[in-house]
């Protein structure tokens, strides 16, 4: 038995992109953003399509995603924050927010709303996982836009779903 695969293609062209950035620890954002946007251009993404929307901070991202993902305006949302655990439980709150509400945007709406926070102990771990010219956590969530975007395209369109439910029906 040979089951077809799906994959979903890293072509960007002609698909739309919010990218929702947290201000806390805006000198570490700022570059998963640019990560982010590096990765859509390098992917075909136009400057049309590509839209930035600033939150207060990580906790606030998960509102902010749905609410843009519910207006159908774009293919995916990027979710970009740096969370730094201090001494106190508020780490835990906030990235355990972030994390869940993300996840909860993508299965309310259909949308991909894809995860680019950075949970990390130090701040020397956060810049690792920020770097400009590899290890940008912003760089790989718009990459995993891109293809899940394109794979829910296709299981939309692959006619060989309805033969086989037609097939099971006889
Ligand atoms: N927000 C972050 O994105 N990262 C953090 O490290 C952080 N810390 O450490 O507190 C943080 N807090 C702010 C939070 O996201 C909300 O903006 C705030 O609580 C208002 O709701």
């Amino acid at each position: 038995m040979e089951p077809k695969i799906h994959n979903g293609a890293l072509n960007a062209k002609g698909l739309r992109f919010a990218i929702v950035e947290s201000r806390w620890n805006e000198l570490l954002t700022s570059r998963l953003a640019s990560g982010a946007v590096d990765a859509l251009e390098r992917l075909g993404a136009g400057e049309a399509d590509v839209e930035i929307f600033k939150v207060p901070g990580s906790f606030e991202i998960p509102l902010a995603a749905k609410r843009i993902a519910e207006t159908g305006r774009f293919d995916a949302v990027i979710c970009l924050g740096v969370v730094i655990r201090g001494e106190t439980p508020h780490f835990d709150f906030v990235a355990g927010e972030a994390a869940g509400g993300i996840s909860q945007a993508a299965l309310s709406t259909g949308v991909p709303v894809v995860f680019g926070v950075v949970t990390a102990d130090t701040v020397e771990q956060a810049t690792n996982r920020c770097g400009v010219k590899s290890g940008n956590k912003g760089y790989e969530a718009a990459m995993a836009a891109v293809e899940i975007a394109n794979l829910l395209k296709a299981v939309g369109e692959d006619d060989s779903v309805g033969v086989t439910a037609r097939q099971h029906a006889v």
